[in-house]
């Protein structure tokens, strides 16, 4: 079978002995090394990987596409940090162009959703001080106290790392904290690219690579899960995303604790990197599939919609990526403000189904720990939409 497979695509164009050798490793359920993924970034064309990467992805989940109910609650868009590619953050000079909720606000937010089916609520913003260690332990009780089985996917370690700082508690005992207070998982922001040069350069003065590995390595160690991400296509190389790759790859060796990889294209409105030219879908796509195949100790790999756009996003299914996110419901403003094509990021349910079964793949309502809610090829879709915000 496998050989029949390397027979295959060999007659279908002629595959370099270094593919041919890469091909018998991914079918033989091998890893890759970063010299490998060098090659196939700089060498190999988009059929090639994105075959290797689909047969990587049929084997992990055959058709399978995952996509949840969620919504976005962004405290503030005002932050201390400067990130070059940030087009969502008001420096606090000009805090008063931006946004800053209090509790009772947020708790208005959440209450938005009363009712409606959603199961996570992705929690992310600005750096800002009054938003302190005390503030979110208020707030996730006050949201745990009002609706116990909302999971609460917040913030990452540029916010954990500022606020457990401040308030003199080591990474452990913060986040031990967090979780006693109603935090169920960690979202995979911050990560950005781990090189320490080019992180200095577009994200300065937040945490290091270092710290932000060593925030999520406790995080498992006490139980919780998380996820990654990775901005990719600025002034980084194929050996910057390799090494970041590597990083994450040798963590989850130890810990088992990531759920996702989520590559992050970098858009390029409205930013301090304006000049950069954003990268193109090929590019985007084989991006998807060399994490797919790199990252073998990960179980699934997103194409976050509201950045990449649904296009790309429907495209990327046959690439590696088995998750698309989920209902977004216009709640979150970082990717409108930089330039994605979506102003007002928010699909109905129905919408997330038509889209990845028009894919030709099959559309299961997973929770955030992936546990399945639905499983539309064997039910059909009762209808209940969560649209709350985005008014459809
Ligand atoms: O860390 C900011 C990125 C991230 C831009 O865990 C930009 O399920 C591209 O991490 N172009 C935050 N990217 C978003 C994030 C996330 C999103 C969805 C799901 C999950 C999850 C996590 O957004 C930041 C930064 O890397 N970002 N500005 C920009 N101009
Ligand atoms: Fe602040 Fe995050 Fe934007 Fe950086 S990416 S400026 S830390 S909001």
């Amino acid at each position: 079978m496998q050989q029949h497979f390397i027979e295959q695509i060999q007659h279908l164009r002629g595959l370099k002995e270094e593919e041919k050798s890469i091909a018998q490793k991914v079918l033989n359920g091998q890893r890759i090394n970063q010299e490998e993924g060098l090659f196939l970034f700089e060498h190999s064309d988009l059929p090639f990987i994105g075959l290797l990467a689909n047969h990587i992805r049929q084997k992990k989940h055959d058709k399978r596409t995952y996509f949840n109910r969620n919504f976005h609650l962004e405290p503030t868009n005002v932050c201390i940090y400067t990130c070059k590619f940030c087009s969502y953050s008001r420096r606090i000079k000009k805090r008063e162009d931006g946004w800053e909720l209090d509790l009772d606000q947020m708790m208005d937010q959440i209450k938005l959703y009363d009712g409606k089916p959603v199961t996570e609520v992705h929690i992310v913003g600005g750096v800002l001080p009054q938003y302190n260690f005390q503030f979110y332990i208020d707030l996730f009780k006050a949201i745990k106290a009002h609706r116990p089985e909302l999971h609460i996917k917040a913030l990452t370690p540029v916010e954990y790392h500022y606020i457990f700082k401040k308030a003199k508690v080591s990474y452990r005992e913060g986040l031990q904290a967090m979780i006693d207070a109603g935090l169920d998982s960690m979202p995979g922001g911050g990560a950005e690219i781990f090189d320490e040069e080019i992180r200095e350069d577009i994200a300065g003065g937040k945490c290091t690579s270092a710290e932000w590995l060593e925030m999520h390595e406790i995080l498992h160690e006490l139980g919780l899960r998380s996820n990654a991400t990775m901005l990719y296509g600025h002034v980084e190389n194929y050996s910057h995303r390799l090494d970041h790759m590597e990083r994450l790859r040798q963590l989850q060796d130890r810990t088992g604790g990531f759920q996702t990889f989520i590559p992050l294209k970098f858009r390029n409105q409205n930013n301090e990197m304006s000049h950069l030219p954003e990268s193109t879908v090929i590019e985007d796509l084989k991006n998807y599939a060399i994490s797919r195949i790199y990252m073998d100790n990960f179980d699934h790999i997103k194409a976050y919609w509201p950045m990449i756009g649904k296009d790309t996003a429907q495209l990327s299914l046959s690439y590696g990526v088995n998750d698309i996110d989920g209902t977004i419901d216009d709640t979150t403003k970082i990717y409108s403000m930089a330039g994605a094509e979506d102003k007002n990021p928010a699909m109905s349910t129905s919408q997330l189904i038509d889209m990845i079964e028009s894919a030709g793949m099959i559309a299961i309502e997973r929770d955030t720990l992936y546990n399945v809610i639905h499983d539309y090829s064997k039910e059909e879709f009762s209808g209940e939409e969560v649209l709350v915000n985005s008014g459809k």
